[in-house]
């Protein structure tokens, strides 16, 4: 079995590094900064032509985007090491909260982060250049609104219940890691008391604490 993992520090590469710290998968990590001498490079744009990580290779296939890669891994190595249901229908809970979360919580995410990213250094045409009219408070308004109702829905979703499945599994594993981001960028997460106490029990796994502290 041969698992090539690139990823770039302090970037969504994180959520697939939690992913296989839970999963205790040993692969091989290739770092890449992010830009033209990394992620834009033209032998990775061949391995990934979106230029993003994270991306595997997992013996010979390519998978892209981290809501894919989850529900991947939690296929191929989730189910036996007992955190990803099997086919079924648990299975269905488990694809539906990491699809939403990439598509209502990070999606949001990453508008709020424009806003936010950076001082305009970047030059035109560079991945990390983001047009002076994105960068306005109207267009953080609304991200910050959009995530707050995602919030609303998580936190309901949680009352109740420890994990989102009943049970940690690398469903927990992967929205923990947008909704920290989230934290990190202002969101008032502890006005969610079921998240905020969810997300500490998540962070106080042995797999992801021991990534935060190296
Ligand atoms: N939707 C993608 C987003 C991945 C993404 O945007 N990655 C950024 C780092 S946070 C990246 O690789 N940027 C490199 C570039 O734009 O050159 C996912 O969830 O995997």
């Amino acid at each position: 079995m041969s698992l090539i993992f690139y990823f770039a520090p302090m970037s969504t590469a994180s959520v697939t590094e939690a992913v296989l710290a839970e999963l205790d998968v040993s692969c091989e990590r290739i770092e890449l900064e992010i830009g033209a001498n990394g992620t834009r490079r033209p032998d990775f744009l061949v391995i990934n032509p979106n230029g993003r990580v994270p991306t595997i290779l997992h013996d010979g296939v390519v998978i892209w985007e981290s809501a894919a890669i989850t529900l991947y891994l939690g296929e191929i190595f989730g189910v036996t090491a007992g955190l990803y249901p099997p086919a079924g229908l648990q299975r269905g809970e488990a694809m539906k909260w990491i699809v939403w979360t990439n598509m209502v919580l990070a999606e949001a995410g990453g508008r709020l982060a424009i806003t936010l990213d950076g001082d305009g250094a970047a030059q035109e045409g560079s991945p990390d250049w983001v047009q002076p009219e994105l960068r306005d408070a109207r267009v953080a308004d609304k991200a910050k609104q959009d995530i707050n109702s995602g919030l609303h829905i998580l936190d309901s979703a949680l009352a109740g219940k420890l994990f989102l499945l009943g049970d940690y599994s690398l469903v927990d594993t992967h929205a923990q890691c947008f909704v920290s981001w989230l934290g990190m960028m202002g969101i008032d997460i502890p006005a969610y008391p079921h998240v905020s106490a969810w997300l500490q029990r998540c962070v106080a796994r042995p797999a992801l604490a021991k990534l935060m502290d190296a």
